[in-house]
């Protein structure tokens, strides 16, 4: 078929920001293909990007601002049971009804009675202007988005220990790694395009692989070294490591004086974390330990990847501090190839952060505490702002049950899938005041919401995204979105228009002889005002304007200056910290263990063909190839409990249960159930446990307590037999 036209945008589902091609025909995308001569994918796709975007187009797609019919009542906020409980209202009616609900929670409680949750898909200057209306409209810092439920602990870890959270290394780099560690990170489903740079690295250009992971991921297939060790002593194995390299004087003592701190405190606290010690802890022979700790040390260059594995754990801080300790003390770090990769997930989890949505700082981590950034900021958006940290997402669940927080604005996620134990999460948001939520779809967390209001997807709006490398990348419209919906930083603008509209009358408000300013301000005529803006505040992003993005594809920050060539790689000279700092770090768990009642261990993650809670790809064609749930189970698990693939079963924790399908694999080890979170009908986040890492605040999604019992066919689901051979990606799967 041939094009009207053809429009370059970026992928939106992963982290990896593939550049697409749309093929639009009809103002609808018929065709998805790749440039072949632009970064960071060159022409490669997975089947999400080239196939999942026909969720663009879904007839239940939000089209018109919906208000629920009934007013609901703290404490006894229900879901909307279907279309009827809601009317379509205008943007007018809909948007005065949020500005007065909103403002009046301010009145009442204060305005850190209000929170918000940003949103990975959206672009860069969607969160830059939510973020803004928090904390300059309604005047409070709580903001925050899922990446605390995910590299919440990577990013602590790498604060404590360098003093910045980006991954090092660019893409570009991969296929010329020596050496390289895939920890926690099922690579080849969740970043596919990535995993093929790297299989590319291992066997075109014979680099060493190592990869460390209780399940067999495909990965592993090509992995010189695959430690599979139990979920949960990560801190053990790598502590191992640590051990082997400093008993066998494999550490780079030029870089450990000149570029480190802590080191002698760090060797003492090794002396009793044998190799034999871990393999105790671990299931992993003391012998691949010290294989892969010569390995590391002994490369030339040597770099680090890692996924949820690491981060999402009660002690998340802590295996990264194991990670970096290792990088410091080989010197893997500043040198091309070398390097700390934590794999971003979100298209555009990076950029949301970078962009503001987060509790404690403004843009690209300039922290609200400080007087000087804050005294810059209050002079742009001309308004006194709160210096105070806000409250976390999982701070935010906790905050509404203790009654500090009364007022909810969702912008584009969906926690009653992806927060940790479900009915936790649902009891707190049955206790709002008021929900507000911006989405493309309906989600299981949007239905309690009182407003609606319907957003642009990515194929529909002008932005930016920044994907895991830091590469700041072009998202272009290239259709019309449906019936009314609206970019969200339209949304956002217009919202905070009739908020200073209101508020501008009254003499208390803080912002009150500025009112026409701010106005002025938030009539934003394109994206590329509100990243002017943006960039203007923003030292690290100065030099990126979308004149330079249309010329060079993508730039990656920090950028300085309109002629800084972007930093592919970081801390060639120094940390952000200054000197890199050892951690002494212990083995230990404060995570939920398999005890009598619940003897199996559930490990929770994704599949290829899936996304989250599964809003986009479930109504996509990709549904049709992973239809339901599955729950994967050893052989001698099963054959000790009689069970067999294709069997129904309960799975149940100390917080719920689900009913779900059997597989029998070997891709899991024995006495661990692994479920993806996918699907709302069996949602694994039911069963998750919500304690968290202290630092980090993020839940231990691989780790809790569960029991599995025979059970039969829930009403209304047949159960698709394609799923239940053991394909995917794994061919043969090791059983242990
Ligand atoms: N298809 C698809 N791709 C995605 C997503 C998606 O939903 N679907 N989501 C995106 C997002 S937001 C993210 S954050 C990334 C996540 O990407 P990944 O981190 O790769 O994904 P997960 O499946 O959560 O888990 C990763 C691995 O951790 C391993 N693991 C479990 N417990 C432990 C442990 O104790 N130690 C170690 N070392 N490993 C352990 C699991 O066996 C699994 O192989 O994926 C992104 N890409
Ligand atoms: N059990 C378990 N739970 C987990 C995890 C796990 O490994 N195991 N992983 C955690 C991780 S790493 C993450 S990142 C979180 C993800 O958690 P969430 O961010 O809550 O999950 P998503 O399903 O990606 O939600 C995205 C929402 O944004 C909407 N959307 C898409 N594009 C746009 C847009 O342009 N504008 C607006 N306004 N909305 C849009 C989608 O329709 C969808 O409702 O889940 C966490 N939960
Ligand atoms: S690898 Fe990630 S960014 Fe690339 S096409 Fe697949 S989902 Fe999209
Ligand atoms: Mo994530």
């Amino acid at each position: 078929m041939k094009a009207d036209k053809v429009v370059r945008s970026t992928c939106p589902f992963c982290g990896v920001g593939c550049q697409l091609l749309l093929s639009v025909r009809d103002e609808r995308i018929f065709r998805v293909e790749a440039p072949f001569d632009a970064a960071p994918n060159f022409g490669r796709l997975c089947v999400k990007g080239r196939f999942g975007a026909d969720f663009v187009v879904h007839p239940s797609r939000l089209t018109a601002p919906l208000i629920r019919r009934e007013r609901q009542q703290p404490g006894k906020r229900t879901a909307a049971t279907g279309p009827d409980d809601w009317r379509e209202a205008t943007w007018d009616e809909a948007l005065d009804v949020v500005a007065e609900r909103l403002l009046d929670l301010c009145a009442r409680y204060g305005p850190d009675s209000i929170t918000a949750n940003a949103c990975a898909k959206a672009t860069n200057e969607d969160n830059y202007l939510l973020q803004k209306f928090l904390r300059q409209i309604i005047g409070t810092n709580n903001i925050d988005h899922c990446a605390r439920l995910c590299h919440a602990g990577s990013v602590s870890g790498l604060q404590l220990a360098i003093g910045s959270s980006a991954m090092s290394n660019s893409i570009a780099e991969m296929e010329h790694l020596e050496c390289f560690i895939v920890i926690g990170s099922n690579t080849a489903e969740t970043h596919p395009v990535i995993a093929t740079f790297l299989k590319q690295a291992v066997h075109q250009n014979g680099a060493t692989l190592i990869v460390v992971d209780p399940r067999q991921t495909e990965m592993t297939r090509h992995a010189d070294l695959w430690l599979r060790h139990q979920p949960g002593t990560d801190t053990a194995l790598f502590n191992a490591m640590a051990h082997v390299i400093v008993k066998e004087d494999l550490y780079n003592r030029a870089f450990v004086a000149a570029r480190t701190e802590g080191f002698s405190q760090y060797v003492e606290s090794l002396e009793d974390k044998t190799p034999e010690w871990a393999e105790a802890i671990t299931g992993v022979p003391a012998d691949d330990i010290r294989r892969a700790a010569r390995s590391y040390a002994t490369a030339g260059a040597a770099a680090m990847y890692w996924g949820m594995g690491i981060s999402q754990s009660t002690h998340g801080t802590d295996n990264t501090l194991t990670l970096t300790n290792l990088a410091l003390m080989c010197g893997h770090l500043g040198r091309p190839g070398t390097g700390l990769n934590p794999l971003r997930g979100q298209n555009n989890v990076q950029g949301c952060s970078d962009a503001g949505g987060l509790p404690n700082v403004y843009t690209a981590y300039q922290p609200v505490d400080d007087d000087d950034v804050r005294h810059k900021f209050e002079e742009t958006w001309l308004a006194p702002l709160p210096g105070k940290p806000g409250l976390t997402v999982t701070e935010m669940v906790d905050g509404i049950l203790t009654g500090q927080v009364r007022g909810w604005y969702v912008m584009g996620e969906n926690p009653l899938m992806s927060e940790p134990n479900l009915r936790h999460a649902q009891h707190a948001v049955e206790q709002l005041e008021f929900f507000v939520a911006q989405d493309i779809f309906f989600n299981e967390t949007n239905v309690y919401a009182d407003v609606i209001l319907p957003a642009a997807s990515f194929a529909e709006k002008d932005g930016t995204f920044t994907n895991s490398d830091r590469r700041v990348q072009r998202c272009r419209a290239a259709v019309p979105s449906p019936g009314i919906a609206r970019p969200d930083w339209e949304i956002i603008s217009d919202l905070a228009r009739r908020c200073v509209g209101r508020l501008g009358k009254s003499p208390s408000a803080h912002f009150t002889q500025n009112a026409d300013h701010l106005i002025e301000q938030w009539s934003y005529a394109h994206a590329s005002d509100v990243w002017e803006e943006m960039r203007a505040l923003t030292p690290d992003f100065y030099g990126i304007t979308y004149e330079r993005l249309e010329r060079e594809g993508g730039v990656h920050w920090p950028c300085p200056t309109p002629e800084h060539p972007g930093t592919p790689y970081l801390f060639a000279e120094e940390f952000p910290s200054g000197r890199g700092k050892f951690w002494p770090v212990d083995y230990g768990s404060d995570s939920e263990q398999p005890d009598e009642d619940y003897p199996f261990i559930l490990s929770t993650g994704r599949v290829l063909y899936h996304w989250h809670g599964g809003t986009m790809t479930r109504v996509s064609a990709l549904d049709a190839i992973w239809p339901e749930c599955t729950v994967e189970m050893h052989p001698n698990d099963a054959a000790r409990l009689g069970l067999e693939t294709g069997d129904w079963v309960e799975l149940s924790s100390r917080r719920g249960a689900i009913t779900a399908r059997l597989l029998v694999t070997g891709r899991s080890p024995e006495g661990t159930i692994f479920i993806p979170f996918h699907f709302a009908e069996a949602a694994a986040n039911v069963l998750t446990d919500n304690r968290v890492d202290e630092r980090a605040k993020i839940p231990d999604y691989k780790v809790c307590g569960v029991r599995i019992a025979r059970s039969t066919a829930p009403a209304g689901r047949a159960g698709a037999d394609t799923l239940l051979t053991d394909r995917g990606t794994i061919k043969d799967p090791v059983v242990a």
